[in-house]
């Protein structure tokens, strides 16, 4: 009797313990090769917006037809939603689906997304930002303006045709919206309330080994402007802060080294639960690499100064939260 008691207690204790000694395994999406995380909280959940990669084992270039959304309670089990949105929603574009990033506001769901302009009366091709919007956020998305919000001949500081990709909305707590985009140098402009139209002139920086992916947030009264850089021999990612959203951005350090198995590597950063994430990609998958990348998340730690701890990028990835 005491024994089988003593048992069934072990049993219970262990059952509670579990889900505090368990963690999740990095790469956290692994039936479907995942790139360029932009993670949301909303209602209790993590939303994960993600880039897809179908390229084959042998390719050597991008193939990326749509944007895929996952959910999470926990940060460690993710439900799989599927795509919700593709440059074939948007009857301007043409080409792959690069990054991309969803940003609430009153309700509403915004999807910023970086894919390629059509050669026609309007522009004669190249990278351009969309933007889809949708009431809740898991979609139906639609386009929201029947053009693009930027086209490459809107900016004139790179020669390249793809320096306008990599979307990222913030809203500052005055309900100022700024979007930053860019490859090669980083540009913000302002947009209206209405959050699909710009307000104001594009402005452009070059922070120190900027290449693309920026993603910028507010954490206390401190902003921040995280982004992918020029590593040795591979991307890695590097940060910049500021006592206001535009800028001048002061550099601060390397966040995060290359990720294994990709040229690439993109930052989407989070707080869920009173704890700080860092989703990133890496190409570790079996047949996985630079054009088939998988999403990892990682712990954050901020000194008291506001600075922030080195990424270690770890194979066993979070714990789940309760
Ligand atoms: O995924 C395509 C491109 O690769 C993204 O737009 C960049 O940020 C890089 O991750």
């Amino acid at each position: 009797m005491n024994i089988r008691f003593n048992i069934l207690a072990l049993f219970g204790f262990w059952l509670m313990l579990a889900p505090q000694l368990l963690k999740a395994q990095n790469p956290i999406i692994t039936d479907v090769f995942t790139a360029d995380p932009a993670p949301i909280v909303y209602d209790q959940k993590v939303y994960l917006y993600t880039s897809h990669d179908t390229a084959s084992v042998s390719s050597t270039n991008y193939e990326m037809k749509d944007w895929l959304v996952f959910s999470s309670s926990d940060m460690v089990n993710w439900t799989n939603h599927g795509p919700k949105l593709s440059p074939k929603d948007f009857s301007w574009a043409t080409g792959d689906a690069y990054a991309a990033e969803v940003e609430e506001r009153d309700g509403k769901f915004y999807f910023y997304v970086s894919t390629f302009h059509k050669d026609d009366e309007r522009s004669n091709g190249g990278a351009a930002i969309g933007v889809a919007v949708a009431d809740s956020p898991l979609g139906p998305f639609k386009d929201a303006k029947g053009e693009a919000l930027i086209y490459n001949e809107m900016t004139t500081d790179n020669p390249h045709g793809w320096d306008d990709i990599d979307p990222t909305v913030f809203v500052d707590d005055d309900g100022q919206a700024y979007m930053y985009w860019g490859n090669g140098s980083l540009k913000m402009v302002k947009l209206k309330d209405n959050m699909v139209e710009i307000d104001g002139p594009i402005h452009y920086y070059n922070p120190k080994n900027f290449i693309e992916g920026p993603w910028v947030y507010k954490r206390k009264d401190l902003y921040y402007l995280v982004y992918a850089s020029q590593g040795e021999e591979r991307e890695r990612i590097e940060y910049a802060t500021s006592s206001s959203p535009e800028g001048p951005w002061n550099y601060q350090e390397v966040l995060a080294e290359s990720a294994p198995n990709s040229f690439t590597i993109h930052p989407g950063i989070v707080n869920y639960k009173g704890k700080d994430y860092f989703f990133y990609h890496n190409g570790v998958l079996p047949t996985g690499g630079s054009y088939r990348r998988s999403i990892a998340v990682d712990n954050m730690h901020y000194n008291e100064d506001g600075t922030i701890q080195k990424i270690e990028q770890t194979d066993e990835g979070v714990r789940p939260v309760e």
